[in-house]
């Protein structure tokens, strides 16, 4: 059976787990849990696997393909008949496009954001509390905030007018934003797009106990 090595722990880790389960796919893979914030990327049988110890990694007969994006259109395209992608090129011009921007713009500017939270939390016995709480306000990733906003006003879904996996792309680092106290009402078309992605199976499923 394919196999997925990844952990709902990590943003990143839930992107493809949750187009597992919005495909009803569950029963169809070995999910196998790998706590790369406690060492376990480092196990020689993972690193067997995956050399640079990372996750997600999926193992699909003699494909092991790592990248969360790549991974989750991977899922869509070859088990879930494409319903969450798209094959018109304009339309999967479009939707790359959110990939690539989660990728290079948007995941680095939370990170840079949130990374010192999401330690403590992950690690709280080894990396001490921030000094200070996260910095919503960072100009950087204000900037993208403000563009997501603009972009999800009057738009139902991110992309093509339907659920895609750009929604779980992108939702993904929204995962730490409860926890690190967004603020939720200054960005209403963000807030009721991620109330809307929330409900999926896809993320209900997949939401850890650590981020709720
Ligand atoms: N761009 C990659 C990032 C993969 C990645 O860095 N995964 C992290 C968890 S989010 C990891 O496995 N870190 C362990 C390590 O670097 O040793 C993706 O989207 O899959």
């Amino acid at each position: 059976m394919p196999t997925l090595y990844t952990t709902a722990l990590s943003a990143n880790g839930r992107k493809p787990l949750a187009v597992i389960e919005e495909l009803g796919l569950r029963e169809r893979f070995v999910v196998r849990e790998v706590n790369v914030y406690r060492g376990a990327g480092r196990a020689p049988w993972f690193r067997a696997i995956n050399p640079a110890g990372k996750i997600p990694t999926l193992v699909d007969g003699d494909l092991t393909l790592v990248e969360s994006n790549a991974i989750m259109l991977y899922l869509d395209e070859v088990y879930g008949d494409g319903r969450l992608s798209a094959e018109e090129p304009r339309e999967r011009a479009e939707l790359m496009r959110w990939l690539f921007w989660e990728a290079a713009q948007w995941q680095p500017a939370i990170a840079r954001v949130l990374s010192p939270f999401v330690a403590h939390r992950l690690l709280p016995d080894a990396i001490p509390p921030p000094e200070q709480p996260p910095q919503w306000s960072e100009e950087g990733l204000c900037r993208l905030l403000a563009r997501l906003e603009e972009h999800l006003d009057g738009r139902a879904w991110l992309v093509l007018g339907r659920r895609t996996v750009a929604d779980f792309a992108v939702a993904a680092m929204m995962t730490y934003f409860a926890p690190a106290g967004f603020p939720a009402a200054k960005y209403p078309a963000i807030e009721r797009w991620y109330s809307q992605v929330a409900e999926l199976d896809g993320w209900s499923r997949t939401a850890h106990p650590l981020w709720r």
